[in-house]
């Protein structure tokens, strides 16, 4: 029997999932007159309550420039030239401009999603909300589809390619054969439990602190709003750290003159993320592309998530628009190549970061030492500190 759809839709590029990655990657592929619809499964508000990346690659802010949805980021958003690193007491400054020559951009993924969003709704985006049961059709022919539920009727969207944005829990990874998939995983055995609150940041730089009772994280959103992690293990539940464990927590992992100067203040938002550094291959099967969290995830340590779901947007929307705008389909058939080199390379800085900084349960003293020898280097060397800043900045596309 024939389905009876309620809509048939018709677009160049279906892009599953609306976060950071697919609204990018619709943003930048509009503005070339390549023609998308993006399907999102929960509402804009929940896409928007969620508290997540935090500091921005040079890479990630020219990019942004590129799509178009800079203004705000620029107005409000703030350069850092450094951060530090800690060892108990010892702070150790990593000056990214004079290691590296480069910066990065302090502005919440949050605001860098609304961005996207205003600037999508302007150009006359088609983005549908809280869809269901999405299914990819026909990958391997050029003329796939997809399927699903949208206000109670069944849709079907025909296009010329697919954009698997859907983050890691989404269907599009899946949607490879497991035979031609391999994945590539390491989970860690800790997460981060993470506040926000409404008071001034401790420091002006972020803290990254090894500290023998577990890492701790200050960072920030703006003057008011200070956003801090602690590594817990992962039995811990949210609802058993008060505000004030959290925050006598925090205090005792960062350096006295640091903890010294904090300002505390009721959380508006907590939550535990477990760490695991993730990648699949190959990143593109067919007519279907992943990009993002989608193909790969990476512990929050070394500040990549986001920035490598920014690289992926390069790759496939420069790819895309070359095959739209010349009849070029030689870096589309490059994609998942080209993107992964760069992936590997940040997966390995954010599992450096992780292994420096947190404490692991089967530590040995052996272990602490190679950590405080690590810390010592960058504090010692301005080599070491220059590779960490090449890193941390973000290395080329
Ligand atoms: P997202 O943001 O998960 O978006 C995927 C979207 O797809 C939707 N979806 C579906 N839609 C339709 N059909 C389906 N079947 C679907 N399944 C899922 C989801 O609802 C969602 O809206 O992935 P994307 O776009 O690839 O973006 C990746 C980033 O969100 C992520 O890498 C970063 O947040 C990671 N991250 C950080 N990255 C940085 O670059 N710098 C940081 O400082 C940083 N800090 C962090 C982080 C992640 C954290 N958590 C909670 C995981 C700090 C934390 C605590
Ligand atoms: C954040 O502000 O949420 C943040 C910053 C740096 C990280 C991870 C998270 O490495």
């Amino acid at each position: 029997m024939n389905q009876v759809w309620e809509s048939l839709l018709q677009t160049d590029v279906a892009i599953i999932g609306g976060g950071p990655a697919g609204l990018l990657l619709s943003q930048l592929l509009m503005r070339a007159g390549i023609r998308t619809v993006v399907l999102e499964r929960k509402s804009r508000d929940y896409v928007l309550s969620r508290i997540r990346a935090g500091v921005l690659e040079w890479g990630t802010v020219k990019l942004l420039e590129q799509a178009g949805v800079d203004d705000r980021m620029h107005r409000e958003g703030k350069p850092h030239h450094g951060c530090y690193l800690t060892s108990d007491d010892q702070m150790i400054r990593i000056d990214f401009v004079e290691a590296c020559g480069k910066q990065v951009m302090v502005y919440g993924q949050t605001e860098v999603t609304r961005d996207l969003y205003d600037a999508q709704a302007a150009l006359g985006a088609t983005i549908l909300h809280e869809v269901e049961d999405v299914v990819l059709n026909d990958l391997k022919t050029d003329a796939p589809f997809v399927t699903f539920t949208h206000e109670g009727g069944k849709h079907r969207l025909d296009c010329a390619y697919v954009a698997g944005c859907d983050g890691f829990h989404g269907i599009s990874r899946p949607s490879i054969p497991a035979e031609v998939r391999r994945e590539f995983e390491k989970v860690y055995p800790f997460g981060w439990l993470g506040i926000l609150s409404q008071t001034p940041p401790v420091d002006d730089e972020l803290i990254y602190a090894n500290h023998h009772r577990g890492f701790a994280l200050a960072s920030m959103r703006n003057p008011m709003l200070s956003r801090y992690y602690i590594q817990v293990p992962l039995t811990d539940r949210v609802e058993n750290w008060s505000d004030e464990a959290f925050w006598d927590e925090l205090r005792r992992r960062l350096p006295q003159e640091v903890a010294d100067k904090l300002v505390t203040g009721p959380s508006i938002e907590k939550s535990i993320a477990p760490l695991r550094s993730f990648v699949t291959e190959p990143m593109q099967w067919g007519r279907l592309f992943l990009c993002g969290d989608a193909a790969h995830i990476v512990p929050p340590t070394g500040a990549k998530g986001l920035n490598l779901a920014a690289s992926d947007v390069h790759y496939l929307s420069r790819a895309l628009i070359a095959c739209y705008g010349e009849g070029d389909s030689t870096l589309l058939a490059r994609y998942g190549e080209d993107a992964l080199q760069r992936v590997w390379k940040a997966m390995r800085f954010s599992w450096s970061m992780t292994t420096m900084l947190h404490q692991f349960p089967e530590q040995s003293e052996f272990d602490r030492r190679m950590q405080r020898v690590e810390l010592g280097t960058l504090a010692s060397s301005a080599d070491a500190r220059k590779v960490l800043a090449e890193n941390y900045t973000g290395l080329p596309y």
